[in-house]
């Protein structure tokens, strides 16, 4: 093996006192190891490409804080400019220039985006996002696709991916029948199905949400196509497109998807990258939909710590630095590499196994696929991905703990991490 097997007593102690405290020892279910076995690890620090945890031990880290660290953890100039900003305050609740400066950061950057709203998460971006497409519409019900995930909110609960899938869970208790009455669901990468459910509900689509690149059911790429086919669709029932980029959002390619695949969706849900670490979310699209949104307009949403400005410095910085030349092309580069190179050791050592990549984010199933909805991930020996991911734990790689997860990379990444990596992956690989 690489590297020697970690020790991590105090992880388990801190984690033990964590399960009395909290539900299930953490604060968002995805960090609990339930799907792969073992214990989470406890952080203490992270920079760059890598974590330490409590033992002292360090890990390449493919998971990046679940999105945002895609300059890296703690990129020297985004803690600069936060040092900065926080000698300035910590909440305002008020409105402030540096909103101002991160709105048009994101409106020249993502197509579909004329006029934004900074809210506090991805999952607050995507509920501010159902009440305005179905007031814009004045239709209830939606289309989600299996598998996507689009935040906790009561509405999207069905058929989920990211922790519901890992868990296994059927939809939430606690989630009234009427929530969930209006959502209809169909296959990722399916225009088929997407038609037949406007067809059988005639006028009264409000619109069409989706991961434009799944990541909350592992990674999986949009059929040549289908994203172009879900824009026609939508035109023809009068209905919106909504592209959740919580994801892929400034890391598939600055613009996010809609400038990758040149399709332009009605409205658009943004976080992680756009928050450079620190609690971000968004949502934004035409300005005419965009002004229904209170005071401007009669739809509601508010929040108390919205656009704080610890959290748009953050973000401003992050979009700088994702602007200098060559950003793209070697996350591109590095994450090929990776994603190539797993597959490759996989076929190498006798496991059926699949996956991909787009610019900075990858993923790998074990099932031959090919994998284009959640019901090909589904086929994925997931108790091989669990002992996959405890041998890359224990030699100092850190994948998110879920077969139904994507990875991150960032440009703090190195070759030589890359290579590293690959080198425990052989290792791994050959004793599953
Ligand atoms: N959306 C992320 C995982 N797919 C992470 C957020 C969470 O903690 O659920």
């Amino acid at each position: 093996m690489v590297n020697t097997t970690i020790k991590t007593t105090k992880s388990q102690e801190v984690f033990a006192a964590a399960q009395n405290l909290m539900p299930g020892g953490v604060s968002s279910p995805v960090r609990a190891f339930k799907s792969v076995g073992g214990q989470p690890i406890v952080f203490e620090r992270v920079k760059g490409a890598y974590i330490w945890d409590v033992d002292g031990n360090k890990y390449i880290d493919y998971v990046g804080t679940w999105g945002p660290a895609i300059c890296g953890h703690a990129h020297p100039e985004v803690i600069a400019a936060l040092h900065e900003a926080l000698e300035k305050g910590t909440s305002f609740g008020a409105p402030s220039v540096l909103e101002n400066v991160l709105a048009e950061m994101v409106i020249d950057a993502v197509p579909s985006i004329e006029m934004v709203r900074f809210v506090n998460s991805g999952t607050e971006a995507c509920m501010g996002v159902l009440r305005l497409m179905r007031a814009f519409t004045n239709r209830d019900k939606i289309i989600k696709f299996e598998g996507c995930y689009h935040g906790h909110a009561d509405t999207f609960l069905v058929k989920a991916g990211s922790g519901v899938a890992t868990l296994g869970l059927p939809d939430s208790p606690g989630v009234p029948k009427a929530a969930t009455s209006t959502t209809l669901t169909a296959p990722f990468n399916d225009l088929e199905a997407v038609k037949a459910l406007f067809e059988e509900n005639r006028d009264e689509i409000a619109g069409v949400i989706l991961e434009p690149v799944v990541g909350n059911a592992g990674f999986i790429a949009p059929d040549a196509g289908f994203l172009e086919g879900l824009r026609e669709l939508t035109h023809e029932y009068g209905a919106l497109l909504v592209f959740d980029e919580v994801m892929t959002g400034f890391r598939i390619a600055y613009g996010g998807a809609q400038e990758k695949f040149g399709v332009t969706p009605d409205l658009t849900t943004l976080g992680k990258v756009i928050g450079g670490g620190l609690p971000v979310g968004a949502y934004g699209g035409r300005r005419d939909i965009m002004s229904m949104v209170a005071p401007a307009g009669p739809v509601y949403q508010a929040g108390t710590l919205s656009g704080n400005p610890l959290a748009m410095t953050a973000g401003i910085k992050t979009l700088e630095l994702l602007q200098k030349p060559g950003t793209y092309e070697s996350l591109e580069q590095i994450t090929k590499k990776l994603a190539d190179g797993l597959q490759q050791i996989a076929k190498e050592t006798g496991h059926a196994a699949c996956g991909g990549q787009i610019s900075a984010m990858f993923g790998l199933f074990f099932t031959s696929g090919p994998v284009h909805n959640y019901e090909d991930a589904k086929k994925s020996d997931t108790a091989k991905f669990g002992r996959f991911h405890r041998g890359m734990l224990e030699h100092g790689v850190y994948l998110a703990p879920s077969q139904f997860e994507a990875g991150f990379t960032s440009f703090a990444h190195t070759e030589e991490d890359i290579e590293q990596t690959l080198a425990v992956a052989r290792d791994v690989m050959s004793s599953l």
